[in-house]
């Protein structure tokens, strides 16, 4: 059976920068992965990077196309009632976010792996893991690990390995989903925009200055072949109408419909295993929080296996649960709240309306109000 320190399951964001922060510490990591190469490095989520985790792929060794690339924002627009309203996050908190999609992040880690020629195996389904005795099986055999990170996402084996009685779950599904497009089109605006409208959420967000990714609140299980390009481009253009604004419009190259649910998975540890990213958690992507969530958690998991390989204080280790889940439900408050305030709700009661409304001016009318919705959106460093 091959032997390694830290086996690593999943190269979405949060293994492969596990991996690359443990390479540069010269801890010895193996990365097992079930898709091929050419699928993790084409599939489209997240677009939104808090200053922090910008911070940590620079401190990764993989941060120069990020800095070349992308998009440093220093505010989110919110719209609802007709009227457009600015949040100015970087003069409010002093923090910037990024945007420079989780394609990109996926290849530039990829990329590094590669280069440093240490072990990524792809299309290498892990079937089993004994978090016990550090055993993972997959498809060609066994890996003996001192540590092993689970983080395969929420569909992945890792968290299905933890005895049911010992893991508890905590879970909210939500009546709507997102359709998703990117769009090969200048972005019509320079920040992101948030619209609050009565046919329900819209969002305009960005991956450069000639790719727009825009959503559409639709339903749960909405069929997107129902969605035909200029359906999708009158709601957009519905739900994020302005005097004196144009959505500019062109040809969609990628559509797909994501459900949204808030859940959590605790503890994160069970005998050698360690879950991270959403393999332990998912929030609904209103308030951004899914990839920068995964990057934090692995920011904390890295530290504590460096100081257990260094000083075998496994203190860091065995406090790393508490220590995540504090931000986490920070991140699923926030991600809840945004999402609430957002989208229309089933039933259309007026009261939810109103609420929804006089949050909303409060929000654009108040420092105090608009300073949280800052802070959280741009990333706490305290909690
Ligand atoms: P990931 O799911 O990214 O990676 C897990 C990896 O493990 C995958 O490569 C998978 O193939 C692999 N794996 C699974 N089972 C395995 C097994 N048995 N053996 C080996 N490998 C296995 N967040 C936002 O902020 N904005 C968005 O717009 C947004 N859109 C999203 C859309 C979708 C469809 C999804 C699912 C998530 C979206 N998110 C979004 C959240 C997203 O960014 C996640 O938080 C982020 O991908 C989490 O990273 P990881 O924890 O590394 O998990
Ligand atoms: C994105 O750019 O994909 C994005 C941005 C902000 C969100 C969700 C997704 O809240």
């Amino acid at each position: 059976m091959t032997k390694t320190q830290v086996g690593i399951v999943g190269a979405g964001p949060a293994g492969l920068t596990l991996a690359r922060l443990l390479e540069l510490e010269g801890i010895e990591t193996i990365v097992l992965e079930s898709r091929d190469r050419e699928y993790c490095e084409q599939r489209i989520r997240a677009g939104v990077l808090e200053q922090r985790s910008a911070e940590l792929l620079r401190d990764a060794g993989v941060g120069e196309r990020m800095d070349r690339e992308g998009i440093v924002h220093r505010g989110i627009n919110l719209q609802f009632d007709g009227e457009r309203h600015y949040v100015p996050m970087a003069d409010l908190t002093g923090r910037t976010i990024v945007l420079y999609g989780q394609t990109e992040v996926v290849k530039d880690l990829i990329a590094a792996r590669v280069e440093s020629g240490l072990p990524l195996q792809f299309d290498c389904e892990v079937q089993s893991v004994d978090p016990e005795r550090g055993i993972v099986h997959h498809a060609e055999g066994a890996l003996e690990c001192d540590l092993v990170a689970g983080c395969d996402g929420f569909h992945g084996v890792c968290r299905q390995s933890i005895p049911a009685d010992t893991l508890t779950l905590v879970e909210r599904e939500y009546p709507f989903g997102w359709l998703g497009i990117l769009a090969s089109v200048a972005p019509s605006t320079a920040e992101l925009l948030y619209a609050h409208h009565e046919r329900g959420f819209a969002l305009l967000s960005l991956r450069s200055p000639q790719l727009s990714r825009y959503y559409l609140q639709v339903a749960h299980d909405e069929n997107v072949a129902e969605w035909p390009d200029e359906r999708i481009w009158e709601e957009l253009q519905i739900r994020t109408a302005l005097d004196g604004w144009t959505l500019h419009e062109g040809p969609i190259i990628e559509k797909g419909v994501t459900g949204m649910r808030s859940f959590v998975a605790s503890p994160m540890q069970h005998g050698r295993l360690y879950l991270a990213g959403d393999a332990a958690h998912i929030v609904p992507p209103t308030g951004a929080k899914g990839l920068n969530l995964a990057l934090a958690d692995i920011r904390l998991l890295a530290e504590a296996i460096v100081h257990q390989v260094r000083t075998g204080s496994r203190d860091l280790l065995d406090a790393y649960t508490d220590a995540c889940l504090r931000r986490v439900w920070r991140a699923e408050h926030f991600s809840w709240w945004m999402t609430s305030m957002l989208h229309r709700l089933p039933g259309g009661d007026p009261f939810d309306l109103e609420l929804q409304r006089a949050q909303l001016r409060y929000v654009t009318t108040s420092d105090a109000a608009a300073r949280s919705l800052a802070e959280n959106y741009v990333g706490l460093e305290t909690v």
